[in-house]
């Protein structure tokens, strides 16, 4: 091989990288665009371990994702394979939604190949129908529901995106949190105190928002689901569990029908486990 194709090569390797960089640039752009959490999200996440966005979504919006799930529930077999379970049909659009992406880049890693969606489900609750199981909170050396501070930023664990589908009435359903329980110093996650965990322990926080609403938290704040007690609607809720590549919570469970069918765009948030490092040619 002459010295000049020899440079020719080499030229076009670089080349190849360098255009391989910029495509992956761009994409980690786009995921941006809708610019950075402002500052009042990210005080109050950190400060709390939750924050509500109220009515991200308008309402032919939420109408369309509400007939989706409720279909999924109630009729699957009319829906096409890719459609039948979350988070296929009109639910894969919001897999990055800069409203989640904003606060996801800020809190679990700024690298969006670093963040996978490991599950999706629907929670559907009915008058009275619910449970109060208080979990979480206070200091852990599990990776899954870490929550550190370090160096000016947070290093969360397995993060709760909420889609809030239906009205939610203040302390009527809505899950409960412990604000503040994340960075718990006294451990009440192995050890926890009845007279704190009691709903009526006047430590317990919950919220009210419109049909539309993100709900997101860390799991490593100390929450638990409530009873429904909203008499003008039934919760509709979709639960995404985000979390960081190189740990996992949940046991894979996405159809691969849906996965298979998914934009790559969308594909990448269900990856496996493993850290980039490798992703290096
Ligand atoms: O159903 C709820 O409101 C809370 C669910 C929950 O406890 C969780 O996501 O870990």
């Amino acid at each position: 091989m002459s010295h000049l194709s020899r440079l020719r090569d080499k030229f076009q390797t670089k080349a190849k990288k360098a255009a391989k960089k910029a495509t992956k640039l761009i994409q980690n752009y786009s995921a941006l665009s809708g610019g950075k959490v402002n500052e009042h999200d990210r005080i109050v996440f950190d400060l709390k371990g939750y924050i509500v966005k109220p009515a991200v979504l308008n309402e032919d919006e939420v109408n369309v994702l509400k007939e989706l799930v409720l279909r999924q529930k109630n009729e699957p077999e009319s829906l096409p394979p890719q459609e039948r379970c979350l988070p296929g049909g009109a639910f894969a659009k919001l897999i990055d939604h800069p409203a989640v992406m904003n606060v996801l880049l800020d809190v679990i890693d700024p690298d969006i190949e670093k963040i996978r969606l490991e599950d999706v489900f629907l929670s559907y609750r009915e008058m009275g129908e619910g449970e109060w199981k208080p979990h979480a909170g206070g200091p852990t050396t599990n990776p899954n529901y870490a929550y550190n501070f370090q160096d000016g930023r947070i290093y969360a664990g397995m993060t709760r995106v909420v889609w809030e589908l239906t009205e939610v009435l203040q302390d009527q359903g809505g899950t409960c949190f412990i604000p503040g329980s994340h960075k718990a110093n006294y451990n009440i996650r192995t050890n926890p105190v009845a007279s704190i965990d009691t709903r009526n322990s006047g430590l317990w926080e919950s919220y009210s928002c419109p049909p539309g609403s993100l709900i997101i938290f860390s799991e490593a704040v100390r929450h638990s689901a409530d009873f429904w007690q909203n008499p003008h609607n039934p919760r509709i809720a979709i639960f995404c569990a985000y979390n960081h590549i190189n740990v996992r919570h949940h046991k894979p469970s996405i159809s691969p029908e849906v996965l298979e069918r998914l934009a790559p765009r969308h594909q990448r948030f269900f990856k496996d486990v493993y850290h980039p490092q490798f992703d290096r040619v």
